[in-house]
């Protein structure tokens, strides 16, 4: 038995020394030291030998199951390291490797001016307000003294949804939202998209976009507007801007003028920019009709104000000299990549 004991370990010790895998180890585990394994079975015999030989072999046997289980656990610590150090060295990652650049690509040209166009106002105290291109009737006609005959409200012209629902064709309404919930002083402009029904060709599109301005508060004159415009029109195209305000009508203006810039380009004298006429129209503008500023809620008595809308799509083409306003929408890198 003491034999048998001996063979069993050294068998142990030489199928140890070859394992690769920990499903090899456990299977040795379960062939030596199991219920039904090899050291089990020579246990059992203890039984059938002379009481004076049990506690000897006893001995023998409990070295070799301490000395298999201590290998096995050396095997099993071995294994485990060795598929650490496999497992480090196959996701090994070279931090010092250039990145992938990515292209970041550039702003929009109609980003790029409204961007700067903000930023004049902002700087003059205005807040920038936002509101639903899918809008009442109400807002975009009614409220802004616009009435029922009025060519604007043909169908002809602007998208209805519904009887009383329509595709904005102004960003008034955002306005006459603002008055509706906010008391003076009121000094915000309102950026967006609008729609008209007008077929698509070199100045005219079915969207396109436009920035109104609206200041109210006691006091507020035409002084304050042409302050103002002049202004803003100083900080896009330079102190050295020529200015000059004629008068125009708009049904929710009263009164109501154009501001026109001396042509950049010919100063004047008339050129292929400024079609010869010397001047170049930028905006639209006015004080605003008592009826509007009633129609939302202010008394005209104790308040009055200036509002102003121009054509985003027209300031833009003007600054760099785009002349064609399908370039704006068609996406084509060739012609973004440029700004
Ligand atoms: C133009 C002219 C204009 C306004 C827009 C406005 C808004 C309210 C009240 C009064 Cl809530 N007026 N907006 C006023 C004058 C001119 O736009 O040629 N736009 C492209």
């Amino acid at each position: 038995m003491k034999q048998q004991l001996e063979a069993i370990r050294n068998a142990a010790e030489k199928e140890l020394a070859s394992v690769k895998l920990p499903a090899e180890l456990e299977n040795l585990r379960v062939k030596y030291l199991g219920k039904k394994g090899e050291l089990t079975a020579i246990l059992k015999q203890m039984g059938g030998l002379p009481a004076s030989e049990r506690p000897a072999i006893g001995v023998l046997a409990n070295e070799a199951r301490t000395f298999i289980e201590d290998h096995i656990a050396q095997c099993g610590a071995a294994l485990k390291e060795h598929e650490t150090e496999s497992k480090l060295s196959n996701e090994k990652l070279d931090v010092t490797v250039p990145g992938d650049r990515h292209k970041i690509g550039s702003r929009h040209p109609l980003t790029i001016v409204l961007d700067q166009i903000k930023d004049i106002f902002i700087g003059m105290g205005f807040n920038i307000a936002q509101g639903p291109e899918v809008e009442f009737v109400e807002y975009n006609f009614d409220a802004l003294n616009t009435p029922q005959n009025h060519p604007a409200r043909d169908p002809q012209d602007t998208f209805y949804i519904e009887d009383n629902i329509l595709l904005r064709t102004q960003t008034s309404p955002v306005q006459i939202r603002v008055m509706k919930s906010q008391k003076p002083p009121i000094r915000i402009i309102a950026p967006g998209r609008v729609y008209r029904s007008d077929a698509i060709d070199g100045t005219h599109s079915p969207l396109f976009h436009q920035i109104e301005g609206l200041v109210i508060d006691k006091g507020i004159t035409m002084a304050d507007l042409k302050g103002t415009l002049d202004g803003f029109a100083k900080s896009i195209y330079g102190e050295d801007a020529v200015l000059r305000f004629r008068p125009h009508h708009f049904p929710f203006t009263e009164p109501s003028c154009e501001m026109d810039t001396r042509c950049f380009v010919c100063h004047g004298k008339g050129c292929r920019l400024c079609k010869g006429e010397g001047w170049i129209e930028l905006l639209g503008a006015g004080m605003v009709h008592p009826n509007v500023l009633r129609n939302c809620g202010i008394d005209p008595d104790e308040y009055s104000g200036f509002a102003f809308g121009m054509g985003l799509e027209r300031l833009v083409m003007r600054s760099f000299g785009i002349d064609d306003m399908r370039l704006l929408y068609e996406n084509d890198l060739r012609f973004l990549s440029q700004f």
